[in-house]
């Protein structure tokens, strides 16, 4: 496979895991997602105030945001529809890289305009915390800021790029994590620039 590189205990990156014929083949399946499941956009539990990455996801559960919290739930939150299947590609890359033997529940689809960013944050409404998150980046490179457990923990920076793939298991999975910024005009791989970022995710312990 491609390079690997420990960023820290449970933390992996593989720069270039997928190479371009991957990653236009991840592309068109995305844009065919978001057909049947369009970009919502999530706002904050209690003040409403909207992200402002756009979202949608695929697989048996979705992670939502609204005035009501945040949660996984079987429907996209404005179609009511169920959320489509995972995309051939994401599963298989859960397969080769995340060494849990059950296949995931979710895959969150984030979609980030050239301003988009997220704030630091942990990601801890999976049931499963023994699973790792699988994360897969195309188009515009970002900055990705990541910490330790505690919000105050000292931060380290890496520049994530279209293909590239990162495992957070084990004492990473509950890191606190977020996107400074895009690199406008970085890859043309999406027309009209932009990033797509995938996680997938175990939600449930299954019996
Ligand atoms: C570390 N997404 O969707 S991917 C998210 O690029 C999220 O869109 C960012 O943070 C993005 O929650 C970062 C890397 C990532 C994803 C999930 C994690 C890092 C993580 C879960 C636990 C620990
Ligand atoms: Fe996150």
């Amino acid at each position: 496979m491609t390079q690997t590189v420990a960023l820290a205990p449970g933390l992996v990156h593989y720069p270039g895991y997928l190479d371009r014929a991957a990653q236009e083949h991840l592309r068109d399946d995305l844009r065919a997602l978001v057909r049947a499941a369009p970009l919502f956009t999530p706002r904050m539990p209690r003040t409403g105030k909207p992200f402002s990455v756009r979202m949608t996801n695929a697989g048996r559960l979705g992670w939502v945001s609204d005035e009501r919290g945040y949660r996984y739930q079987p429907h996209h939150p404005e179609t009511g529809e169920p959320w489509p299947a995972l995309p051939a590609l994401a599963l298989q890359a859960w397969a080769v890289l995340s060494g849990f033997p059950a296949p995931p529940d979710a895959c969150l689809v984030n979609h980030y305009e050239t301003t988009a960013r997220m704030g630091l944050h942990q990601d801890r409404d999976e049931e499963e915390l023994s699973a790792p998150v699988v994360s897969l980046s195309l188009g515009d490179a970002a900055l990705f800021r990541y910490g330790g457990t505690e919000r105050r923990s000292p931060t380290r920076s890496i520049r994530l790029r279209s293909g590239d793939a990162l495992v957070f298991g084990g004492p990473a999975r509950l890191i606190f994590h977020g996107i400074d910024r895009l690199e406008p005009r970085s890859s043309d791989l999406l027309a009209g620039g932009g990033r797509l970022n995938l996680t997938l995710r175990k939600v449930t312990k299954d019996p």
